[in-house]
């Protein structure tokens, strides 16, 4: 009997050093997932963090940040789709003018984010809408280049009207929202950027601005 209690006592002894192992293993698993959430969240559910979309370079806010439709986790070149539009017609139904690349400063002189912007012009005889664009963005100093294409929704231009079209994150009507992380956003050193803008069976027409280096006036084309 009492050979009975010793061995209920070692499987108790038994017992505490495997719930202390336990505690350690918990100890390291409460670690992961302070790690975990210190990742932060992901907005656009792409399965990469907000935090990492930031080093990346990768739109937060999207999960096809470059819109070719494969998502930024998937996507071994994120900000480089290639142009996938097409369009052989050569009827001339809208232009594009007065393409701006603004890099203010504030009064403090503290550069505030780049803003894309250009007037389409419906020069055709019926209501122009369901525009899609594709947009590059090079940087002078060191080649690199990006590239967006995204369809511009609820963009609509009356016949004979000119209409301003502006690529930024303000939310406005008539404003598309971009890359916050781009190079559009991001780089300090002079950009080119290309606009192809394509309304359904009319001919393309592009248009391309560059961007003198931080804290300069972008140009008109
Ligand atoms: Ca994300
Ligand atoms: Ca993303
Ligand atoms: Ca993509």
């Amino acid at each position: 009997m009492s050979k009975k209690i010793y061995i209920l006592a070692f499987i108790t002894l038994l017992s505490a050093l495997l719930l202390a192992a336990c505690g350690g293993n918990t100890t390291a698993t409460t670690a992961n997932s302070s790690s975990a959430a210190a990742d932060g969240p992901d907005t656009d559910g792409d399965g990469i963090p907000d935090s990492a979309e930031k080093v990346l370079g990768t739109d937060p806010n999207a999960a096809d940040t470059d819109g070719d439709g494969q998502n930024d986790l998937a996507d071994k070149n994120p900000t480089m789709a290639d142009n996938p539009i097409q369009e052989s017609s050569t009827t001339e139904g809208f232009t594009i003018s007065g393409l701006l690349v603004e890099n203010n400063e504030d009064a403090n002189g503290v550069g505030v984010p780049d803003h894309l912007e250009f007037k389409v012009t419906n020069t055709g005889p019926a209501d122009l809408t369901n525009f899609d664009i594709y947009y590059t963005i090079t940087d002078k100093d060191t080649g690199d280049v990006q590239g967006y294409y995204r369809t511009l929704p609820g963009f609509t231009v009356k016949p004979g009207a000119t209409k301003d079209i502006h690529f930024d994150n303000t939310g406005q009507p008539d404003h598309f929202s971009v890359n916050p992380n781009s190079a559009f956003y991001t780089d300090p050193n002079g950009l080119t950027v290309t606009v192809t803008l394509h309304a359904p069976g009319l001919a393309l027409q592009t248009g391309s601005v560059d961007k003198d280096p931080a804290g300069a006036e972008g140009g008109t084309e």
